[in-house]
């Protein structure tokens, strides 16, 4: 079989990226070694930046997430027993955010590519890149016990942490940064209706929580856990009470509690990979970082990934340039390293760590008091939740309002 790009992974990056270079005339082949019912059975994100938002529309699957998302313009930070919101809107002149699981988005994303009749090869096994660092790159991998092989222009890497594709890429070309966090997320997802019409960040003493939403019936929520614990561990209940426990009263008096219908531990980590591009294979998505998930940037770096490389794609294709795609690494980095910085420092502030005494406490407070009672600060932190313009200059002025 011949293509134009070969994409590993049938997650929101390859999706999206397939669906948008569909819309240009380009041709992609979509590997995933996993079934659909896998891939929309991984509970994620929740919160679309307006960037997302954007690039649903122009890869013409937004309908349903404008007809089901949750439009918010804001958040509560819970901390000392007080509850301030930030209102994003105001300190981003307008800007807002989408609640829109992960799994819609996928599922958009898997029901217009089977529209369109285009190739997706699920339950693919043993995939391999080869010849990246040539013209005619091949990706090959197994089926129903064949061995099959794909020849293409490109190899785009969307295929997560745990991918083939990083760990394809020759080591002397590559540099890995990491940062392993002391601590998991526990989270439920059940249907009841959330707690408060807007997402909840907590800082309390026992740690952590995130009250979020999937829809007005649905909601997620989230409690910081020691990396030692084990989901069966935790009963329903269990959960229920210790989050009760990490909220002001009015707020779990207000929870409504229902049996789960998804819990599982997650665990933090910051990661980068540079650079994202090796020859004629790119990574884009979780394949290239990762980020705590406190800032809601997972999905939404993934996304600006894969605008960034669709761009320099379609300009190879369509004016036979390559000065998009040899600037695609350096673009897309630049704007991962910030996010990676929010998210980095949103976790900071707003978990306990295992080293924490209470100075830190006192700290941590201080800072959130600070930036909940000074509009540099509110700037600060609503600038960085709605997400970065794509076109952001790393050397000019950010303005965040007209
Ligand atoms: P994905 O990991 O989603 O997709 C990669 C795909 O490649 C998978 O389907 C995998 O099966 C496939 N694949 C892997 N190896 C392959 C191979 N060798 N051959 C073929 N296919 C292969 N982000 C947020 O913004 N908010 C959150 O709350 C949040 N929570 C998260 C919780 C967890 C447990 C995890 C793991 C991530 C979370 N994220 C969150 C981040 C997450 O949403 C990612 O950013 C998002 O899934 C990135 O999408 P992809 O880059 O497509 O990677
Ligand atoms: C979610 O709804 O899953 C979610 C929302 C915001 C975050 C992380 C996760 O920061």
């Amino acid at each position: 079989m011949r293509t134009q790009v070969a994409i590993v992974g049938a997650g929101p990056s390859g999706l999206l990226l397939g669906q948008l270079l569909a819309k240009a005339g380009i041709d992609a082949v979509i590997l995933e070694r996993q079934t659909p019912d896998y891939v929309l059975g991984r509970i994620r994100a929740g919160v679309l930046e307006q960037v997302t938002i954007d690039l649903m529309e122009e890869a013409g699957v937004s309908q349903r997430m404008h007809a089901e998302g949750l439009v918010h313009e804001g958040f509560d930070m819970l901390y000392q027993g007080q509850r301030k919101r930030v209102d994003l809107s105001k300190w981003t002149g307008g800007k807002k955010v989408m609640v829109y699981g992960q799994t819609e988005v996928t599922r958009d994303l898997m029901a217009a590519r089977a529209a369109a009749g285009l190739t997706t090869i699920y339950e693919a096994a043993n995939v391999q890149v080869h010849d990246f660092d040539g013209k005619n790159p091949r990706v090959t991998y197994e089926k129903d016990g064949q061995s099959h092989e794909i020849q293409c222009d490109f190899i785009a890497g969307c295929d997560g942490f745990h991918g083939v594709c990083r760990a394809s890429a020759p080591r002397n070309a590559i540099k890995e940064f990491e940062k392993v966090y002391p601590f998991g997320w526990l989270g439920l997802l059940s249907d009841t209706p959330p707690v408060h019409h807007e997402l909840i960040y907590v800082n309390s003493p026992r740690g952590f929580a995130l009250c979020s939403q999937r829809s007005q019936t649905r909601s997620r929520y989230y409690l910081q856990v020691p990396l030692t614990d084990k989901i069966d561990e935790w009963t329903d209940d269990a959960f229920w009470q210790e989050l009760k426990l990490r909220l002001d009263p009015e707020a779990a008096a207000n929870l409504v509690t229902g049996p789960s219908i998804e819990k599982s531990i997650a665990p933090l980590r910051s990661f980068v990979t540079e650079p994202l591009r090796f020859g004629r294979m790119f990574l884009a998505g979780d394949a290239g970082h990762i980020v705590p998930p406190t800032g809601a940037k997972g999905l939404n770096l993934a996304a600006t990934d894969v605008k960034y490389l669709f761009d320099g794609l379609v300009e190879y294709y369509k004016d036979g340039s390559e000065a998009g795609i040899d600037r695609y690494s350096e673009l897309a980095l630049a704007r991962i390293w910030r996010a990676e910085r929010f998210s980095w420092w949103f976790t900071q502030l707003m978990h306990r760590f295992p080293e924490d005494s209470e100075i830190t406490q006192k700290f941590q407070n201080a800072e959130l008091d600070y930036l909940m009672n000074s509009e540099a600060g509110l700037t600060s932190i609503a600038e960085n939740y709605v997400g970065l313009p794509l076109d952001f200059s790393r050397n000019g002025l950010l303005k965040s309002r007209p």
